[in-house]
């Protein structure tokens, strides 16, 4: 995507209380960007949780809550922290641009605009945004197989159990490991067990589709799954279509001593509430004690 690209079509946030002002950016901006209006704060901070707008164009001086006390209820929002703000203000003083962007805004811009010049700033910005979420996406996913990482992972789990923890709800892990992997590759090579690292990631995902589940590479052949408000049977259910999924690929392994295609080994763990500290790490050491009882007893199996 060319520099350009990148800047169109994001999603802007315009926030004054005079609807005359926001008609003039709509006008300037209608044609590029998809464009959303708020005529007050606490109606801004709705709608910046409702639709993630890209960028927030902000009015400083408003009724009830100001522009800066926008900008700081943003900045200390994880959810919208990463939400770049310019001000668009009548105020031009030297210290209100500072004290605008030591409150977070990234720009200053000052009435009365250069309707181009708006323009161009904007499009700065969004891009510097596009390549900061490609950046984060980059920091969060692992290479081979598109999966979430295993930094993903860690963060994922602890801000799942704190939710869970606070509304009385289950969590499970499945952790997942390849069976005899290092005999697949010394037989079919390593290219070979990277095509089939990417094959058996992606059947595993079709197997858990809620929008809190996370599938991520733990190890080389390792992968953990998240599933919260998940109980034990519920993990059950998903072991037992992973293990079927991963059947009807029926990836060959001549060198297997158990099986004559690729099978998984996995262990399951569910923390009942109410969840006890905040700590995961006991759940994922259970999880992979079952791994491990699961290779034990001869792979091609789940433990629990
Ligand atoms: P087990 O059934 O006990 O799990 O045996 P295993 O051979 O699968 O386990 P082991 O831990 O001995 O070997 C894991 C192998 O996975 C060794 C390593 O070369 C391979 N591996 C790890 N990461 C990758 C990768 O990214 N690509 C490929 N092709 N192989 C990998
Ligand atoms: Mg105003
Ligand atoms: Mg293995
Ligand atoms: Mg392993």
């Amino acid at each position: 995507m060319s520099w350009t690209d990148l800047a169109r079509n994001g999603r802007i946030l315009v926030v004054d209380d005079a609807m005359e002002n926001i008609q003039i950016l709509h006008h300037a901006l209608r044609e590029e960007h998809e464009v959303l209006f708020a005529l007050d704060g606490e109606q801004a901070l709705d709608m910046a949780r409702d639709q993630q707008p890209d960028l927030i164009l902000l009015d400083a001086v408003m009724p009830g809550m100001d522009g800066y006390a926008v900008v700081a209820a943003l900045r200390s929002s994880p959810r919208l922290q990463d939400i770049p703000v310019i001000f668009v203000t009548a105020l031009s003083q030297p210290e209100d641009e500072t004290r605008a962007l030591e409150a977070g805004a990234v720009d200053f811009i000052s009435k009365p605009f250069n309707v181009a010049v708006v323009r161009a700033r904007v499009r700065s910005q969004l891009t510097i945004k596009r390549q900061a979420d490609a950046m984060r996406e980059l920091s969060l996913t692992d290479g081979l197989t598109g999966v979430a990482n295993r930094r993903n992972f860690n963060d994922t789990v602890e801000a799942e159990w704190r939710r869970c923890a606070r509304a009385g709800l289950p969590l499970s892990l499945i952790m997942i490991d390849i069976d005899h992997f290092k005999l697949y590759n010394d037989h079919y090579g390593h290219q070979a067990g990277d095509a089939c690292l990417q094959q058996v990631s992606a059947a595993m995902k079709r197997c858990a589709t809620r929008p809190q589940d996370l599938l991520a590479r733990y190890g080389g052949e390792e992968f953990i799954l998240l599933l919260p408000q998940e109980g034990q049977d519920g993990a059950e259910v998903i072991a037992n279509r992973i293990m079927d999924e991963v059947r009807k690929l029926q990836i060959p392994h001549a060198a297997s001593p158990t099986a004559m295609q690729v099978t998984l080994s996995m262990g399951l763990a569910t923390a009942q509430p109410p969840l006890e500290g905040t700590d995961p790490s006991p759940l994922i050491r259970a999880a992979d004690s079952n791994l491990y009882r699961a290779k034990q007893t001869g792979r091609n199996r789940y433990c629990i």
